[in-house]
């Protein structure tokens, strides 16, 4: 795991982190709560936290109950408080206030490692259960709400001078391909697609039966119309071969919107949706913007 410890002592860090290490975890160490907090809030790879409740500027159980909530959406941080005072008013504290376990103070070698196994645990399984929600099946890209809860992500943080671009895209007569060929292959079309709009900066998933959305992170409308566009070449390029069927060809319709300041996902969706509407009418196999 990847794990941040915070204790006042920089004695105290040193033992706890080397114990850590001995068993290869990677550990980050601070005395200061807020530079912890920071740090934890800034990478995502951080999936554990082990804070003495005694620290400063922000209290330890303030700090377990930032951190828990900046990894209640789709970030599995586990989350372990300990102090030299043990007793059960502290312990019911710390868990209250968003921490898994607590642990008293020096922890002792044996205990940690026992109780980082069992986190590890349940850390797997959040993680898994996180992609079996996230995932569209069929083609492995994100599903509709994950595309969704991603796009109200990124409007959320933006500055007001960052662009954000979504396209909304759609196989041509795909009812025809499944008519033709049968599911199986209008399956192995879809896949293929999809595979084909996957690229490195974008957030890609699907909507629903053969429809799909990009998102474009700091991208303008201009950006995501030229990167449409090229994507509408390469699905038309696709030769996609089924068994005993042979090469199949497909094309695909796109609609481009970008979002405006103040803009909810709604709005902003619903206009690459009209995009779309448009692409399809005037003869599908196009971009509209
Ligand atoms: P248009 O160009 O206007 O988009 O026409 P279309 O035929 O692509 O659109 P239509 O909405 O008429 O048909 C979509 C078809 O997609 C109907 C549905 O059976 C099929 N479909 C939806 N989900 C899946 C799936 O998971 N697998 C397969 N093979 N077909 C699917
Ligand atoms: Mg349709
Ligand atoms: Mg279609
Ligand atoms: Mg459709």
């Amino acid at each position: 795991m990847h794990i941040v410890v915070v204790d006042p002592s920089r004695v105290a860090l040193k033992v706890i982190s080397s114990v850590l290490a001995s068993r290869g975890h990677i550990v980050s160490c601070f005395t200061d709560s807020q530079h912890a907090l920071d740090f934890v809030s800034t990478h995502e790879e951080v999936n554990g936290l082990i804070t003495s409740l005694e620290v400063l500027p922000i209290s330890g159980l303030e700090l377990c109950w930032s951190a828990r909530l900046l990894a209640q959406a789709h970030r599995s941080l586990y989350i372990i408080a300990m102090s030299s005072m043990r007793n059960s008013r502290k312990l019911s504290e710390a868990l209250d206030s968003g921490a898994d376990d607590f642990i008293s103070k020096p922890p002792i070698p044996e205990e940690l490692h026992a109780r980082l196994r069992a986190a590890e645990r349940l850390t797997f399984m959040h993680n898994e259960l996180i992609k079996l929600a996230e995932t569209d099946p069929l083609t492995g890209l994100f599903n509709r709400r994950a595309l969704f809860e991603r796009l109200q992500h990124s409007i959320g943080k933006q500055p007001c001078l960052a662009h954000v671009s979504f396209i909304m895209f759609d196989i041509d007569h795909f009812k025809s391909i499944n008519d033709r060929y049968g599911h199986d292959v209008g399956d192995l079309a879809l896949k293929a697609a999809a595979q084909e709009s996957v690229q490195d900066g974008l957030i890609v998933g699907r909507l629903g039966g053969e429809e799909f959305g990009i998102l474009c992170p700091r991208m303008d409308r201009m950006g995501a119309y030229r990167l449409a566009d090229d994507l509408r070449l390469r699905m038309a390029d696709l030769q996609i071969r089924a068994a005993q069927v042979g090469e199949i060809r497909l094309t695909c319709s796109f609609g481009v919107s970008e979002w405006k300041e103040g803009e909810s996902i709604d709005a902003l969706v619903k206009r690459a949706d009209l995009a779309l509407y448009q692409a399809k009418s005037a003869g599908r196999n196009r971009v509209v913007l």
